[in-house]
């Protein structure tokens, strides 16, 4: 065999190879790197599920919570999902790109986050989630496989600025059975500690609470556990402004 040929065969090879990522229409996620220090917004499943199963009690219970990440790049998500159907998981769970409206249609939603057209077939690679649609959390970061479930992941390519192409401020997530059918749908609010007290004033069940709210599941949180997790969710900062609003 020629060097030429096997360069050749080298060459073919290496294109295949590199063929199989699939990436965005408009190219791979661009880096956030201007999201407001602080900045937090936070959602919780409504008490009714979209999709009623047998294998569901009541409706998922939890909370996804998104900070912007250090330095204001990227976002952190910090989700925890509990009470979740006995089977047709592990769950898959995305932020949509409409948010839900008030008659609680999860099929409004639309569908994930893409701002680079991504689509979600094929399934994206993990390993390289800048080649992913933004919104495919559970794609990007694993799907919710145990009950209760609590996972923190660090994302670069969220925005929490309202107007951005890749902005998650002003959207939705949907948490799906493992054949897509959407389980519970909810909407962000913002995460100040204010709006997460439970006498935030509620417009009806599609409103979501922020995760201070998760003390009126049946999980049993002790209060210096309940406070902890608080603090975990706003910072020293929040917490303190909590404080502040209870005495
Ligand atoms: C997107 O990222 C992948 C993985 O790093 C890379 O192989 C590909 O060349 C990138 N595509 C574009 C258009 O930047
Ligand atoms: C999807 O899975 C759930 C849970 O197993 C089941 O209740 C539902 O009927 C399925 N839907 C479809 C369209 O297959
Ligand atoms: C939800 O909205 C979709 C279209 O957005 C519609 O086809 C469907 O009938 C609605 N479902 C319910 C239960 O209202
Ligand atoms: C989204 O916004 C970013 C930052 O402004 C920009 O670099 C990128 O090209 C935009 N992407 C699309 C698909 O419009
Ligand atoms: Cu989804």
């Amino acid at each position: 065999m020629h060097i030429s040929s096997i360069l050749t065969v080298f060459t073919v090879c290496l294109g295949s190879a590199l063929a199989q990522i699939t990436t965005g229409e408009k190219g791979n996620a661009t880096v956030i790197t201007d999201n407001p220090i602080g900045k937090q917004v936070s959602g919780s499943p409504p008490e009714k599920p979209f999709t009623a199963a047998s294998s569901l009690d009541g409706n998922v219970e939890g909370y996804v919570t998104v900070k912007s990440g250090p330095g204001g790049i990227g976002v952190d998500y910090i989700v925890k999902f509990s009470n979740l159907p006995r089977e047709g998981g592990p769950f898959p769970f995305h932020i949509h790109e409409k948010k839900v409206p008030d008659d609680g249609n999860c099929t409004s939603t639309g569908g994930h986050l893409d701002p680079f057209q991504r689509g979600d077939d094929p399934a994206c690679d993990s390993d390289y989630p800048q080649t992913c649609e933004v919104g495919d959390i559970s794609g990007k970061y694993g799907k919710i496989d145990k009950d209760p479930y609590e996972a923190t992941f660090h994302d670069e390519f969220g925005s929490m600025n309202l107007g951005s192409n890749a902005s998650i401020v002003d959207r939705s997530v949907v948490v799906h059975f493992a054949n897509k059918t959407r389980i519970t749908c909810f909407n962000f609010v913002d995460g100040t500690p204010s709006n997460s007290t439970p006498t935030a004033t509620s417009t009806g069940g599609m409103t979501p609470t922020g995760p201070s709210s998760t003390s009126t599941t049946t999980v049993p949180v002790t209060a210096a556990a309940n406070a902890l997790n608080i603090a975990q969710n706003f910072g020293a900062a929040g917490f303190a402004g909590l404080l502040y609003l209870l005495l």
